[in-house]
């Protein structure tokens, strides 16, 4: 081991945290194996039907232990304030003494895993090393998969300093001692208590979002909870779009899309996470930093997401989903046959009259994105892909139309900045709730959100991508989703695309530019006019009292919300008091 820097940490937390054995994981395949055997012989693991999941296995994570637990997180940078208002904050003194104190000895008995990974494509001067310290076996065959990891990592750490040092501790599981905890003045992140998904799994929200983003503003380039898409036109040009929604509003089933329009092909960059530079080109362009998908399975099926059902065919990892008799795995919403008998998330016997879920609603499945068939190669493209649309969207069941688009950059900014969506069962609490999530940053920016949106108002410029805002989950006054979603939604990408090249007009409104109905391509499906246009409506009315209801999160950032948003929150109140005679 040549890296002094790196073995001399890794000592400090082996000294402290006294494990029987310390094992540098290396990435292969061989290696890999060797853990699942392990895992499955310690019941850990269930291996599932061979023959029908080669390769396959389901975890269950401890019941109280299933979702990401915002309450428990936090940004322990030196000043309170750099948190800012939207984030938990712990004075770094004091959240090592706590965490400490859970660590001293903890993996008495147990194995330490050392797992280097490399965020971003081999070879990218985007690309940045994590090394995430576990005693959870299941995090490393999981990091496997969502990261590139093992000795490929430390060849692009030679002998540099410059990498995220993660040190996650199973603990007791205890939700009073959980505690996920980032110092971005040392790219350090301390999670015990936890062995669930993104608490756990330390590359993905702790470091590709939450330092990540604290980096990207000091080095001018943004870290987001954004998919990245490649679509082609029946004309030919492609074009990349990114898409932030919040946890469990879409993301993994646009970016995997099988277009309901003959004629346009959808191609898959990312499905979480997306970090995005600046071109010499004036353009954006966007890079994936993961290798695999840690997806929603309730609700994934091959109607709704066939590319997700092929890539989890073999080599997955299902966490919390139910299992069958002949042990294939199972969730709300697979198939319309409901099994009469199933093992539930917890592992007991489940029937219908239960009257509760047999899979977990958070349940996923961990899979490379290599296995997908709709995969980019510009997925380990060096430089990234040019973005020509972001889009901002959130389950909204009223208000929020099905698309429209901001008037220009620092507009977009505002409507992203003012998303609100209904909670989700991706962490823990309350679901259905409307909530602002700016950005779908809300629990993932690692600074003040202030000065996160002065930062994305840095980005304006005459090639940057247009910003839009769409709505899959408007629903008409039954509960029923008025939009088809998933395959369908590239009839609203159609229309972004045609306003990307200019190709089409739209209708200017208070809140935005929306299509005129007659520009979503409804050809093949049943979509009665009186539907699109319950959509596409923007009532003045209830859009005040959102704004002014946006205006009063907005003010919780006092000094530190940029004069800029200000200016459009009076603009867009303006518009909406005294809109423009038709
Ligand atoms: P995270 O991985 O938590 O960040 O979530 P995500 O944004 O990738 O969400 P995902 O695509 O996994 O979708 C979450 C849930 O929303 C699943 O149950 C989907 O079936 C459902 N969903 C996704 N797209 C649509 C859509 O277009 N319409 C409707 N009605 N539901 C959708
Ligand atoms: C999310 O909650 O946004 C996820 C899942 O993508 S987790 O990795 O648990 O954060
Ligand atoms: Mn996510």
């Amino acid at each position: 081991m040549a890296n002094q820097a790196l073995k001399q940490w890794v000592d400090s937390i082996a000294k402290l945290a006294t494990p029987d054995r310390i094992v540098w994981c290396n990435g292969s395949a061989e290696e890999d194996l060797a853990l699942k055997k392990e895992l499955v012989s310690a019941g850990t693991l269930i291996a599932l039907n061979e023959k029908k999941w080669p390769n396959s296995f389901l975890y269950r994570s401890h019941p109280n232990d299933v979702a990401r637990t915002e309450a428990q997180t936090f940004i322990c940078s030196r000043d309170k304030a750099d948190a800012g208002p939207t984030n938990n904050w712990m004075s770094p003194a004091d959240a090592e003494t706590r965490v400490y104190a859970i660590l001293r000895q903890a993996m008495r008995g147990r194995t330490m895993y050392v797992v280097p990974y490399l965020m971003g494509p081999v070879g990218s001067p985007c690309s940045r090393v994590g090394v995430e310290i576990t005693d959870s076996p299941y995090v490393v065959i999981s990091m496997r998969v969502m990261t590139r990891m093992g000795q490929i990592a430390l060849d692009h750490l030679g002998d540099g300093t410059d990498f995220v040092r993660g040190v996650h501790c199973t603990a007791d599981l205890h939700p009073e001692r959980r505690y996920i905890c980032h110092f971005p003045e040392t790219s350090t992140i301390l999670s015990v208590g936890s062995g669930y998904g993104g608490n756990a799994l330390l590359s993905k929200k702790c470091h590709s979002l939450r330092l990540a983003s604290v980096q990207g503003r000091r080095e001018n380039w943004l870290a987001e909870h954004m998919l990245i898409l490649g679509v082609t036109t029946p004309a030919g040009h492609k074009h990349y779009v990114a898409a932030a929604f919040p946890s469990a509003c879409g993301k993994t089933n646009l970016a995997l899309l099988v277009s309901a329009l003959p004629g346009y092909k959808v191609e898959t960059v990312g499905d979480d996470i997306c970090w995005l530079h600046p071109g010499n080109d004036g353009r954006l362009w966007a890079v994936n930093p993961e290798a695999g998908m840690f997806g929603v399975a309730p609700g994934t099926n091959t109607r709704s997401n066939p590319n997700a059902m092929t890539s989890v065919r073999q080599n997955a990892i299902f966490t919390n989903v139910a299992l069958t008799a002949d042990g294939s795995p199972w969730w709300e919403g697979l198939d319309d046959e409901v099994p009469g008998r199933l093992t539930d998330w917890r592992g007991l016997g489940w029937t219908l009259e239960k009257g509760e879920p047999a899979a977990h609603p958070n349940a996923r499945f961990t899979v490379s994105l290599r296995e997908c068939p709709s995969m980019s190669r510009e997925m380990d493209s060096t430089r990234g892909v040019p973005i020509s649309a972001i889009l901002f969207g959130g389950r909204r069941a009223r208000l929020a139309p099905l698309v429209y688009e901001a008037f220009n950059w620092d507009h977009g900014v505002y409507v992203g900045a003012t998303m609100v969506s209904e909670t989700t069962a991706a962490a823990n609490g309350d679901v259905g709730v409307p909530r602002n999530d700016p950005m779908a940053m809300l629990p993932f920016c690692g600074y003040n959100m202030g000065d996160y949106f002065a930062h994305w108002l840095t980005f304006a410029g005459p090639k940057r991508p247009k910003i839009f805002h769409v709505n899959w989950f408007r629903k008409d006054n039954d509960g029923k989703f008025l939009w088809p979603g998933y395959g369908e939604n590239i009839r609203v990408l159609k229309w972004i695309l045609d306003r990307v090249e200019d190709r089409v007009s739209a209708i200017d409104s208070p809140i935005g530019r929306l299509p005129r109905s007659t520009d979503i391509d409804t050809s093949n499906m049943l979509m009665p006019a009186n539907r699109l246009r319950a959509l596409l409506d923007v009532d003045r009315g209830t859009w005040l009292q959102e704004a002014e209801r946006n205006g009063a999160f907005l003010e919780r950032f006092g000094d530190r919300l940029p004069m800029t948003l200000r200016r459009e929150h009076g603009a867009l109140i303006r518009r909406l008091e005294f809109p423009p005679a038709a």
